[in-house]
């Protein structure tokens, strides 16, 4: 086939992520940090996580595309179709897909520096797993606190406290999962968060770490006053695309490289996808850039299907999905969090979900504890965005409503 694959890494550190294929980012704040069985490489190599092949280098060679590991891009140049390599080396294109992702916002990006510390982790690669996990083998019983209430925090604090590790969490939004959640469900995470002995601290952030002579955090210092013993500290605040290398010639909107419903962007041979890649969302009418894995996955199938086939390939029309898993618990979110939430379920049990509910029309849905066939339910009618002219109709049928619509 004589397909050139280049594989550009962003990373934070000079770790083993340079050293290594592709894999399933999902894996490293979940199965990878477990004390027990835990999943390491080759078992989630891309794709494994959509039950494809698993891409393990002998796979590209298979399949002969050339798979360049340990290399940076210095820069590209999109008129020329040419990339230049740390190494000196100039790489032509005829097409070029960034999928360049996104980098962990720091705090020092906020004003507050000590975040290179030994003890304070972020979970963005490979190597900040790995490095995880030796911290946690180091701090069994100790405690850790863990910044931010988004995926990093929920999912992170979970296997915290699986490792025998005490845990407070801090953010400065009333609840946890504030993008997504409403308070109601909030709490329900909360509340077991809290029974396996997670302490939350909300309503504030962190002002500033304690850090002995020898270069450790000994605690934080937050805002409110308060102070945080620390044996370990992990940081999930939020990540920014990583779109340096086109800044000034390709366009940009919401922080991401700006691309049709074709993932094209605006140099006809330069495509982007996944998190770096702000797309057209059909079904909101509107320019979005999702941060999840699934829309990593379908931007970039996409990309490929309109490369190699432009004339028969359709616009782009993604329905946003989200899913989480930590504990024993797993939801999965479809569509958009907008308009009038209507609960369904036993929120004392283990499953229950909520509709949103917008101009009369449901726009998204969440479930937690669901089966595939009632998840797969609920992603087909969300698409839909079926008219709603009852709330308490609805209500009352709950699940049903999805299951035998
Ligand atoms: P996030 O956007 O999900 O959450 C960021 C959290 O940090 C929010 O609670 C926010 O209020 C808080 N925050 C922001 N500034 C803060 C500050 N100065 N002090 C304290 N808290 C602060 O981001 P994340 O949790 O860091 O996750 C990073 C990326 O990884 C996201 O794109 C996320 O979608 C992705 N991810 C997804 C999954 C999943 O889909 N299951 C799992 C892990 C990571
Ligand atoms: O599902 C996920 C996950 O765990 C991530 O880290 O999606 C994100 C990535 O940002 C998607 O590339």
């Amino acid at each position: 086939m004589g397909l050139k694959y280049q594989c550009y890494f962003v990373s934070h550190n000079n770790g083993i992520e340079h050293e290594v294929a592709p894999y399933e980012r999902p894996a490293l704040s979940k199965g990878f940090l477990l004390p027990e069985d835990p999943l390491r490489l080759p078992e989630f190599h891309t794709c494994v996580g959509a039950n494809e092949e698993r891409l393990t280098p002998k796979w590209y060679k298979e399949h002969g595309i050339e798979l360049i590991l340990s290399t940076r891009v210095m820069s590209v140049d999109v008129r020329r179709n040419t990339l230049l390599t740390a190494a000196g080396e100039t790489i032509s294109y005829k097409f070029l897909i960034i999928a360049t992702g996104a980098r962990a916002l720091k705090l020092e990006e906020f004003g507050v520096s000590g975040s290179d510390a030994e003890n304070v982790c972020h979970l963005r690669d490979l190597a900040d797993a790995t490095r995880l996990v030796d911290l946690m083998q180091a701090s069994t019983g100790g405690n850790a606190v863990v910044i931010g209430g988004g995926y990093i925090g929920m999912e992170v604090a979970a296997s915290l406290v699986i490792n025998k590790i005490n845990v407070t969490m801090v953010f400065p939004e009333p609840h946890c999962m504030a993008r997504l959640f409403t308070p109601k469900i909030a709490s329900f995470y909360e509340d077991f968060y809290k029974l396996k002995g997670v302490n939350f601290v909300k309503g504030t952030v962190l002002s500033s770490f304690a850090i002995n002579p020898e270069g450790k955090v000994t605690g934080v210092n937050l805002k409110d006053g308060s102070y945080l013993p620390a044996d370990l500290v992990v940081v999930g605040i939020g990540i920014r695309p990583n779109t340096s290398l086109f800044e000034g010639q390709l366009t940009l909107e919401k922080g991401g490289i700006k691309v049709n419903s074709q993932l094209q962007t605006s140099n006809s041979s330069v495509y982007a996808v996944g998190d770096v890649a702000s797309f057209p969302l059909k079904v909101f009418g509107e320019i979005r850039r999702l941060e999840h894995v699934d829309a990593a996955r379908k931007s970039a199938r996409h990309a490929v299907a309109a490369i190699m086939e432009p004339d028969i390939t359709p616009e782009f029309d993604y329905l946003p999905f989200f899913y989480s898993r930590a504990f024993s618990f797993s939801w999965q979110f479809y569509g958009e969090n907008l308009g009038e939430a209507v609960y369904f379920g036993d929120f004392s049990g283990t499953s229950f979900g909520a509709y949103w509910v917008h101009n009369g029309h449901l726009v998204g849905s969440f479930l937690e504890g669901g089966s595939k066939e009632e998840y797969e339910a609920l992603a087909k009618v969300t698409r839909l965005r079926p008219t709603i002219n009852d709330l308490s109709e609805l209500e009352r049928q709950g699940l049903s409503f999805v299951v035998t619509m």
